[in-house]
């Protein structure tokens, strides 16, 4: 176990109950991130780190659910204005139960909630820059202001919002880890594989926990 410090951050991704069994956009096992992520956030708290959560929040309607355009079925992937875009069943829609925290998730040392995906037109998979890959959230803002500096990212999914995020971490310039035990992936044609590529090639440490 590497000694932690207060220029950590832990960033927990998107535990949210339509990305765990029973939700709309369920994630295999996903529920099982939640005690780790719960231990991982006491370790950094103590530590005198920080945590933060992420929060998927959409308007019903948004352009990555399926059901927002006629001819179009959820897992494939389309075209808008800023790219390739995957299309998902309708979830995490603002106000409702599957936007919500998991009930289990014990994180009340957590200061402060990104909330991402809330414009109707563009989806945000990163927890710093929506998917045109440009228009910021603030996290790294706020990072910089704390003085985070290394970055641990863990949630759901591992191959979605975790991956993207802990890419644009290490593209920002923070040192940037992503813990694997306390994540689960989607794995969507591929997806897990191409991730790990791309989080290699970044520079993202990927390692099982800290
Ligand atoms: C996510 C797909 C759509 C995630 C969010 O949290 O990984 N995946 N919205
Ligand atoms: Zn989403």
């Amino acid at each position: 176990m590497v000694t932690l410090c207060a220029s950590d951050l832990l960033v927990l991704v998107d535990i949210q109950n339509d990305f765990c069994p029973g939700g709309a956009l369920a994630v295999a096992d996903g529920n099982a991130v939640v005690p780790q992520a719960n231990e991982l956030a006491r370790r950094f708290h103590a530590a005198g780190g920080g945590v933060v959560l992420t929060q998927d929040w959409h308007p019903p309607g948004h352009s990555s659910f399926a059901s927002s355009h006629p001819v179009a079925n959820p897992f494939e992937t389309i075209q808008l204005d800023y790219g390739p875009q995957t299309l998902w069943p309708a979830h995490c829609v603002q106000g409702t139960v599957g936007a919500e925290f998991h009930a289990g998730l014990d994180v009340p040392m957590a200061s402060l909630v990104v909330r991402k995906g809330f414009r109707p037109g563009i989806d945000s998979y990163s927890a710093f820059f929506e998917n045109d890959r440009r228009t910021p959230t603030g996290l790294a803002g706020y990072c910089r202001e704390r003085g985070f500096t290394r970055l641990y990212f863990a949630g759901l999914a591992t191959d979605f919002c975790v991956a993207y995020s802990a890419e644009d971490a290490a593209r920002c310039g923070f040192a940037s880890v992503l813990l694997t035990g306390a994540s689960r992936a989607i794995d969507l044609h591929g997806s897990l594989e191409a991730a790990m590529a791309r989080l290699s090639a970044a520079g993202v440490a990927v390692v099982e926990t800290v």
